[in-house]
């Protein structure tokens, strides 16, 4: 098994090509589903899981690489400056569980600072970019036994056998437990505590609460990429959708929700308009918003106290100088 990459397929699927066919129009489905329920309600609003296709995908690469947007630099450097205090806190043997599967260039430098690893494990729903991720990574980590799963990593229940051998280290980078209401990452870290069992151990990403003038920019950035991340939503409608949503009468708005401790993105209609979608018609008056996605940010004492109520106990937190972004190691 050593070095080997192994693609872990849905029952019934007979090639990895068939799996993300099947799954592909499995999203399709699931989009047409959550944007009319979306667009039917009031306020309206869509999740946020729908921003990556490949497209979308290609433009939140972009983002991480903004000026504006902190996160992705702020938490590889404090992996790059603690990733040895960390694996020394976390304990050796471990098998690594990571929760989505975008952040190879994260997990190559976690991997590093664990030194030998049994076995890595990725969960992500979009086998695409478990393939990309695992290939990159055997490159970068020659040996490394790289087991796949193809799961919505919020419910995974169960781990490959492999992974019940030995003690685990769950990852989850990004902040994207910022994207989850504060109740669905109180669900998530419980499931994550069932999924990787008694004495384990797990390193989060958290993006820190900061000023309005570093947060904005930071989801509007002068070269409009995230607006066109936000936009690319309408215009996978449109493609996936027969919709006929009019770019130009929708922008980009993001704004700092003080009582929620959230960024909030919105597509706000430049007029009052009507948009046919998948054989239904919404009509919009000028000024109304789509709720497209929450950015929750934490103290580091908030995101303490959220671990704790799922029953994890907080073992060390690290931050950046400029009190940016912040690294959670948890145990069971
Ligand atoms: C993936 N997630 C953590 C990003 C965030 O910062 O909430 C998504 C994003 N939205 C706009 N910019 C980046």
């Amino acid at each position: 098994m050593e070095g080997e990459v192994s693609l872990q397929l849905p029952r019934g699927s007979a090639s990895p090509a068939r799996a993300l066919r099947a799954q592909e129009a499995l999203t399709e489905s699931e989009f047409a589903a959550a944007l009319l329920a979306g667009l039917a309600r009031h306020p309206r609003s869509v999740p946020c899981r729908f921003f990556y296709d490949a497209r979308g995908s290609e433009l939140f690469e972009e983002i991480t690489k903004l000026t504006e947007y902190y996160p992705t630099r702020t938490e590889t450097a404090l992996l790059e400056t603690y990733g040895e205090e960390i694996a020394a806190l976390a304990g050796q043997g471990r098998i690594l569980v990571e929760f989505g599967s975008g952040s190879s260039r994260k997990t190559s430098l976690l991997l590093s600072a664990l030194g030998q690893v049994p076995a890595y494990i990725p969960i992500d729903i979009a086998a695409e970019s478990l393939e990309e991720a695992a290939e990159w990574l055997s490159g970068q980590h020659p040996g490394l036994t790289i087991v796949p799963l193809i799961a919505d990593f919020t419910a995974t229940r169960a781990l490959p056998p492999l992974a019940r051998r030995r003690p685990r280290l769950g990852f989850f980078s990004g902040s994207t437990i910022g994207n989850l209401t504060h109740a669905e990452a109180g669900a998530f870290l419980g499931n994550a505590a069932r999924l990787l069992g008694p004495g384990s151990a797990f390193l989060l990403g958290v993006d820190l609460k900061k000023s309005e003038r570093i947060l904005i920019p930071a989801y509007n950035d002068a070269r409009g990429v995230t607006a066109a991340f936000n936009l690319n939503l309408l215009v996978r409608a449109n493609r996936e959708l027969g919709a006929n949503f009019d770019l130009a009468r929708f922008a980009h708005d993001a704004v700092w929700n003080e009582a929620a401790g959230r960024i909030e993105m919105y597509l706000v209609s430049l007029a009052r308009q009507s948009v046919r979608v998948a054989g239904r018609d919404f009509t919009f008056a000028d000024g109304e918003r789509i709720h497209t996605e929450n950015s929750h940010k934490y103290t580091v004492e908030e995101f303490r106290r959220l671990a704790g109520a799922s029953g994890w106990t907080p073992v060390k937190a690290w931050t950046d100088a400029d009190q940016l972004f912040s690294l959670h190691l948890l145990r069971l």
